[in-house]
């Protein structure tokens, strides 16, 4: 009970910082579900409004993380728990193919649906990225499709890699973490995931990908700490650390060993040799 004497006065003032968003006198609290993301497209159908939001205004080549509601544009409200689903496709000149992604489950808000979505390359002039939004209210099915722009990042360094590994199987490594690099011992975590045709793509379990930043404007030196990416069953991801020691170019070196060991990608750095073909980089 001690703790709610404690609790009292950080509600009351939570409760006063708020009330302003509120015109009636109950202590219903709304709060803004996607307060802190930007919309990054908005698709009329079906009388519907589908909502997607992100950390950014764009879909970005790489790892994408997406808030996703429909709105009953008859009562400007947002349904409750839909079920939705997605299906991101490039239209190529020679082909079609999607990418990989997670799927779209309720988060803390009942009104709002979370995922991801790894773009491995960007549309240009003549090819281009539709996604299919596929959701169900009440029983009853609808489905929304729009084609999408997917941009290369504005400093177009590499965070996604789409690569043949010496097995002939085709896999896509994406960068999830650090969002914003730091000096410091970063947390790093990156999303692998196998081909197994044009429209499925699996997440890899137990692999390894093994983890060299550099500065290659500095005499290429390393950094101490750094810790090898290995697989975390929960997430479905790879988990390791990024030890950055200054600030400027890093490129992070990196070899990916399948759960024999046998490399299937990538090349250690050494005094001849400068660089893997497997690797993402940035400038912070
Ligand atoms: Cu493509």
């Amino acid at each position: 009970m001690k703790t709610i004497k404690y609790l009292f006065p950080i509600l009351c003032l939570v409760l006063s910082l708020t009330s302003c968003s509120t015109d009636d006198d109950d202590n219903n609290i709304e709060i803004n579900p996607v307060a802190d993301l930007m919309m990054v497209k908005s698709i009329t159908a079906n009388n519907h409004t589908i909502e997607i939001y992100g950390k950014d205004n764009q879909f970005t080549l790489g790892y994408n993380e997406f808030s996703v509601r429909v709105k009953n544009n008859a009562t400007d409200s947002y349904f409750e728990n839909p079920t939705i689903s997605w299906v991101p496709v490039m239209h190529m000149t020679a082909m079609s193919h999607s990418c990989p992604r997670s799927a779209l489950a309720i988060s803390e808000f009942s009104t709002v649906a979370k995922g991801f979505i790894i773009f491995q390359m960007p549309g240009n002039d003549t090819e281009y990225w539709e996604l299919t939004l596929t959701y169900e209210i009440d029983g009853t099915s609808y489905e929304a499709v729009e084609r999408i722009s997917v941009v290369a990042p504005a400093d177009s360094m590499t965070r996604v890699s789409s690569f043949m590994g010496a097995d002939d199987s085709r896999y896509v490594l994406a960068m999830v973490k650090p969002e914003n690099p730091d000096v410091m011992v970063n947390d790093f975590t990156a999303a692998l995931y196998k081909m197994e045709n044009m429209m499925t793509f699996t997440p890899v379990a137990d692999y390894m990908v093994g983890v060299d930043p550099r500065m290659p404007g500095m005499g290429n030196h390393s950094s101490p700490n750094n810790e090898d990416l290995t697989y975390n069953a929960a997430t479905q991801m790879y988990d390791g650390k990024l030890s950055l020691t200054m600030t400027g170019y890093w490129k992070v070196n990196l070899i990916l060993y399948n759960a024999d060991g046998a490399v299937l990608k990538g090349e250690e750095v050494t005094e001849t040799n400068t660089e893997s073909s497997l690797y993402f980089d940035f400038e912070f």
